[in-house]
């Protein structure tokens, strides 16, 4: 039987994107069901998840009717899948970039708390703050140095799971008004990622959906500037 995907709304879940990228990329064959975890349907679809998986999230894969829950699970899942193809092979690096992966995972900063993954595909966006522009400096020259020091076109030469685990985060900021004269070379990595046919593939479908509105995305004040749905 195949592998079993309890994935997220694609214009919605960073986490079901992550681990829906690395089973992709590790060629895994699976079976997918989005579970919409919006009200009113979100609390029988949570309770019905709550059944075989403790934590009652998704993304949750399904092998061999055991529950792989949480993405860091099921993309080191994927890896071992693909003989470790998706971290680097020396040790140093993949510590590396299992750092990456743990940092994104623990919180990475105070970036995503307002630039929540739904408003990547907002057709109105707001400025970054200040606050938020100095958490991407931290972000984007930490990047730039891995990429300097691979030299690319991905953080660690090949694609990892470092790339995919901080795609997300990079698709909000990549889609808000984020000069990145300063990173050339996560410029070059964040449109290499994009197109990648799996990454391609999700930010289409999740381009086609109604966007969900957060109302803490803007507080008074705020400006706002027109952007093209796709940018
Ligand atoms: N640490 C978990 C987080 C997963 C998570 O937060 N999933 C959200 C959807 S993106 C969810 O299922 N939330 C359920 C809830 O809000 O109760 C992981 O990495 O898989």
């Amino acid at each position: 039987m195949k592998p079993f995907l309890y994935s997220g709304t694609k214009n919605a879940s960073s986490w079901a994107m992550r681990a829906w990228l690395a089973l992709r990329e590790a060629g895994i064959d699976f079976d997918e069901e989005v579970v919409d975890i919006r009200r009113p349907q979100r609390f029988a679809n949570l309770e019905r998840i709550g059944v075989f998986s403790p934590p009652a999230m998704v993304p949750v894969l399904v092998v061999d009717q055991m529950a792989i829950f949480d993405s860091v699970a099921i993309m080191e899942y994927a890896n071992e899948v693909a003989d470790g193809a998706l971290l680097p092979a020396d040790r140093v690096a993949r510590a590396r970039a299992r750092s990456l992966v743990a940092w994104q995972h623990s919180g990475l900063s105070g970036i995503c708390a307002r630039i929540s993954f739904e408003s990547a595909f907002y057709p109105l966006k707001r400025s970054l703050t200040d606050a938020e522009r100095a958490e991407c400096r931290r972000l984007f020259d930490c990047l730039d140095q891995a990429l300097e020091q691979s030299g690319g076109p991905y953080l660690f030469g090949a694609l990892s799971l470092a790339d995919l685990m901080l795609m997300p985060t990079v698709v909000r900021l990549a889609r808000h008004d984020l000069d990145f004269a300063r990173w050339p070379l996560s410029r070059n990595w964040t449109t290499a990622l994009l197109e990648r046919a799996s990454v391609a593939e999700w930010m289409r479908e999740a381009d086609a959906l109604p966007h969900i509105w957060f109302d803490d995305y803007l507080v008074p004040g705020d400006a706002i500037r027109m952007v093209p749905a796709a940018a």
